[in-house]
């Protein structure tokens, strides 16, 4: 049996040994000068997916989104974005620091933004008002439990944000994960925005690495902010490997984190109920409310018990499913969860 059960993250999933064969095998040449051929293949083989013009291999998903950021917006500008978004509450006030940029927050459904709610938001041009420039989203979205954004929904914000002249943004760290769950290929999402970040470093299981995705012009232009920023990586090819055998084996995948999300949201309903609807759960992230027990008594308990959940800090935890929990780890969690919620 496992030591632990870790549910914190799924950042926390390790390089397999077949990932690490390949990750010693990676021919490289120095990225700075886009010489390592394997980072440029996997930024090729990236767009391609997508359907966008060319990608750009950043150290870590947050970079990603700031490198946009900066990309898309000028000092003084506004950039709309669903309250509880990454770039938000997660990035350390990068957008204020980074890109001199205000942040118009907007409420969303579990993370979903209504286009109306984002029309509102677009300030008119004006001498008077801060100056909107663009609109993020976030699929799926962490906070709100790995929603996924329905299409028509994307669109619809795509589409308000477009015809106000704001530039899109998707933050899609897990958006392998929203393609898998729903069945639209990622493409589809791209079509809509402007430009998008994904993670190799989570459910994907590479131990490092992201993807920026946009036109040439937008990439000619990230690739200087991340050089800026302090991202600009030698003989990355070792990392750029292991994103390639993610790419290659640990996308179709994703439907078994699901549907052990989706088990592990059944057993905590049953053990607290009223701590989550199950049918809201269709991606890889399970957020359960407490109902009024302190987090880190219970998430305390559960790690005497070899399970590692995240307190959020808002008396909710946080479980992520991913490739390095099997179905026994999912059990012994349900029921460690059961012994502490007993003796909370
Ligand atoms: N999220 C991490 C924490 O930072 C919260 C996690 O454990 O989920 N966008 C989204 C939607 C993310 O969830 C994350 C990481 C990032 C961007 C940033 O990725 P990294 O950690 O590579 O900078």
């Amino acid at each position: 049996m496992a030591e632990w059960v870790e549910l914190r993250s799924d950042t926390f999933t390790k390089p397999s040994p077949a990932m690490r064969r390949a990750m010693a095998d990676a021919e490289v040449g120095d990225d700075v000068f886009q010489e390592d051929p394997t980072v440029n293949a996997l930024q090729e083989r990236a767009a391609e997916r997508f359907g966008k013009e060319a990608a750009l291999y950043v150290p870590t998903g947050s970079m990603g989104n700031e490198t946009a950021i900066k990309v898309f917006t000028s000092p003084g500008d506004e950039i709309v974005v669903e309250e509880h978004a990454h770039v938000v509450l997660y990035e350390l006030g990068g957008p204020a620091a980074i890109s001199q940029v205000m942040i118009k927050p907007v409420p969303g459904a579990a993370g979903v933004m209504d286009a109306a709610d984002v029309a509102a938001a677009i300030r008119a041009p004006s001498a008077l008002f801060n100056h909107t420039t663009l609109v993020c989203m976030e699929n799926t979205h962490n906070y709100g439990g790995g929603t996924v954004w329905p299409l028509e929904d994307f669109r619809a914000v795509a589409k308000v944000a477009h015809e106000r002249d704001c530039s899109v943004f998707l933050d899609g760290a897990r958006i392998f994960n929203a393609s898998i769950a729903s069945g639209i290929p990622v493409s589809e999402y791209a079509a809509e925005v402007d430009a998008l970040s994904f993670c190799f470093s989570k459910g994907l299981g590479a131990p490092v690495g992201s993807m920026l995705v946009g036109s040439t012009e937008f990439i000619a232009h990230a690739r200087k902010v991340r050089r800026m920023l302090g991202g600009g990586m030698r003989q990355v090819g070792v990392l750029a490997a292991a994103a390639a055998y993610a790419f290659d084996n640990n996308v179709e995948r994703l439907a078994e984190d699901h549907a052990n999300a989706r088990r592990l949201a059944e057993g905590f309903a049953d053990a607290l109920p009223g701590s989550i609807d199950p049918a809201t759960v269709t991606t890889n992230i399970v957020m359960i409310e407490l109902l009024g027990r302190d987090e880190l008594a219970v998430s305390g308990a559960l790690w005497d018990a070899g399970v590692r959940i995240l307190p959020t800090g808002t008396s909710r935890l946080r479980a992520v499913t991913h490739l390095d929990v099997d179905r026994a780890g999912i059990e012994r969690a349900i029921v460690a969860f059961r012994d502490a919620i007993a003796s909370a």
